[in-house]
């Protein structure tokens, strides 16, 4: 087992060689389900900053079950393998190349929102610094809702009432107090890197629906169709307004083909991305086949939009289909979230600390970029201690909890997971083609646009592997990967 030693000891190091960069710990604390990290108003731990390495050098990221935090150390390829490694990763060509990453990161909801406006100020710097800040895990997407979710305390479009003009089209409350002031500040933690915003609606207005209200299932009537897609525009020009860009908008496609998509190419928005479907991959043979039939929608499209929710029950290779005889698609994970399944009661929807919903986040990225999938965005970014806030009480479980009582939010093994990815999978780094011995690991390299190599290696089993890695065969380590981690190598080859 990792020592908490160890971990101790690699910490100083990095903060003695970083010189007058510190570097926080992970301010640990055991849960009924496991380990969080508490971040407040004074303390919050951050990520090692990523060194220069000299050529041959690699440093590693390691996240493990016992021990939450990004521990960091460096150490040199040797010439030779040791032969001691009981399993070995090998990279034959660092050109044969696959997809390129677009960006990973997680949603601006209202809740979010309403969690994070709760804490103290310097803590409210503290969580969106472990999002977005370069101390952090650096988030470069992130999904905006056009209006109210379930994630919101009331049910709410810009147009409650009817009004065909959309003369009185206007941002909700929850957008001045909840959405825009903390995009405004994730940007500006970003600096000049990239943050790709892309949008999506959950309902129209209820007069516009068959249903004739906002909540619930409801079909938009064919005839409001046009004045939907105006609606669109009007929310892109607002946040143009407040300083808010959006790369995308994701929507089911068949209203994409005949209202949205030619109302987006035809306006200011023209070159934002198309992101169809949006739903869960058990229906990507359907949409397929629907798709690739209708050669209206094609020419709108620029990439697939899929949720994890039916992923544990529907075979990897629903993945396949997503990627289309159209190669210039994108596929983008645009939602998925942990606790959303109620039954059997036991499960609660947050289960403070546990591991196996980080394994979760881990398993599903693995699954999607093997399928070529190009990025991965979580659902809500902070979420209350139950859950919430839900108007329709369907509570979920969220990488960061935020207890409004203690002034404190608590960082989950999903949020160092996901981290694992965000943090070091720059936007554009392509994934490179390796081969690995065991199934007791899983791998996945890419080269970045700063040409350094990112290998991701993670397990869940008891076992410290000792891993040998080979990367064109001039380039040849021996790593120790322990119990239940997950590991981020940067290697400067
Ligand atoms: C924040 O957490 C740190 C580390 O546990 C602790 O020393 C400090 O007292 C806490 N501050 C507040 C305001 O609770
Ligand atoms: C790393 O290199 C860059 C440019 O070469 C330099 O600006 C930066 O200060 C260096 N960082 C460290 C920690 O040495
Ligand atoms: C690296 O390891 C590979 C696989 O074991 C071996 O074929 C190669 O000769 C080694 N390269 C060097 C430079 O030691
Ligand atoms: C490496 O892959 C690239 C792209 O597939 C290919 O053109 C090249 O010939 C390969 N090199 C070797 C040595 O196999
Ligand atoms: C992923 O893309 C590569 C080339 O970019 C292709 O060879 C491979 O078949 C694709 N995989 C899937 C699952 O579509
Ligand atoms: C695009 O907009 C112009 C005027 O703004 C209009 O004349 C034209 O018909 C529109 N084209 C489409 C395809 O909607
Ligand atoms: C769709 O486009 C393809 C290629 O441009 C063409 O061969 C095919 O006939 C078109 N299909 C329909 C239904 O228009
Ligand atoms: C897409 O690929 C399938 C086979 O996977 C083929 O049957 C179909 O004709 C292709 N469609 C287009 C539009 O190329
Ligand atoms: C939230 O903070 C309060 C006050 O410190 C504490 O009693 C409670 O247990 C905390 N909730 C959780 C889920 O940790
Ligand atoms: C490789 O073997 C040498 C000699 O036994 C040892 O000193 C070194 O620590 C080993 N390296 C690794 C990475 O295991
Ligand atoms: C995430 C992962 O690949 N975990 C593997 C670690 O090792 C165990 C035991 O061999 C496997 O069962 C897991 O699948």
């Amino acid at each position: 087992m990792y020592s908490k030693l160890t971990f101790l000891i690699l910490l100083l190091f990095s903060t003695i060689s970083l010189g007058s960069l510190d570097v926080v710990p992970c301010n640990l604390r055991v849960t009924k389900y496991g380990q969080v990290c508490v971040c407040n108003s004074t303390y919050c731990d951050t990520v090692p900053p990523v060194k220069n390495l000299s050529s041959g050098q690699y440093q590693i990221y390691t996240t493990s079950k016992n021990s939450l935090g990004f521990a960091s150390s460096t150490a040199a390829f040797t010439s030779l393998l040791n032969g001691t490694a009981s399993l070995d990763i090998t990279v034959d060509n660092l050109s044969d190349t696959y997809q390129k990453i677009i960006g990973f990161g997680g949603a601006f909801t209202d809740s979010t929102g309403i969690n994070i406006a709760a804490l103290p100020a310097t803590a409210q710097q503290f969580l969106l610094e472990s999002y977005f800040g370069e101390n952090g895990v650096e988030y470069s997407l992130a999904r905006v809702p056009i209006g109210g979710t379930d994630f919101s305390t009331r049910a709410y479009t810009y147009c409650d009432e009817e009004d065909l003009a959309l003369d009185k089209f206007a941002l909700a409350q929850e957008d001045y107090s909840y959405k825009l002031p903390f995009i405004k500040k994730a940007l500006e933690l970003r600096k000049k890197k990239q943050l790709l915003f892309f949008a999506s609606a959950w309902s129209s207005p209820g007069w516009t629906k068959s249903s004739n209200k906002v909540k619930g299932s409801g079909e938009l009537k064919t005839d409001y169709y046009d004045w939907w897609a105006k609606y669109y525009i009007k929310f892109f020009e607002a946040y143009k307004t407040n300083g808010v860009n959006f790369w995308g908008q994701s929507a089911f496609f068949l209203f994409q083909a005949d209202h949205l998509g030619p109302t987006i190419r035809n306006s200011t928005f023209s070159d934002l991305k198309i992101i169809a479907y949006d739903d869960s991959r058990d229906l990507l043979p359907i949409l397929k086949s629907l798709v690739l039939s209708d050669n209206d929608t094609i020419k709108y499209i620029d990439g697939v939009g899929i949720h994890w929710y039916s992923d544990f029950v529907t075979p990897k290779f629903f993945l396949n289909s997503a990627m289309t005889n159209k190669s210039e698609w994108f596929v983008l994970g645009t939602e998925a979230c942990n606790g959303f399944i109620k039954l059997p009661v036991l499960i609660k929807a947050v289960e403070l600390g546990s591991w196996a919903r980080g394994v979760n986040y881990i398993n599903n990225i693995f699954d999607d970029l093997e399928h070529n999938v190009s990025g991965w965005t979580d659902w809500n970014m902070a979420l209350s201690t139950s859950g919430g806030p839900t108007f329709i009480y369907n509570y979920v479980d969220s990488p960061i909890i935020v207890n409004t009582t203690s002034g404190e939010f608590y960082k989950q093994p999903m949020f160092y997971a996901l981290g694992h990815f965000s943090k070091f999978l720059l936007p554009g780094s392509v994934r490179i083609a390796t081969k690995v011995s065991s199934s007791k690991i899983r791998v996945m390299i890419f080269k970045r646009p700063d040409n350094k190599i990112a290998m991701i290696i993670s397990n869940d089993s008891d076992d410290i592997l000792k891993v040998g890695i080979s990367i064109q065969g001039t380039s040849n380590t021996t790593v120790s990967i322990i119990s239940r981690s997950i590991n981020s190598l940067l290697i400067n080859v």
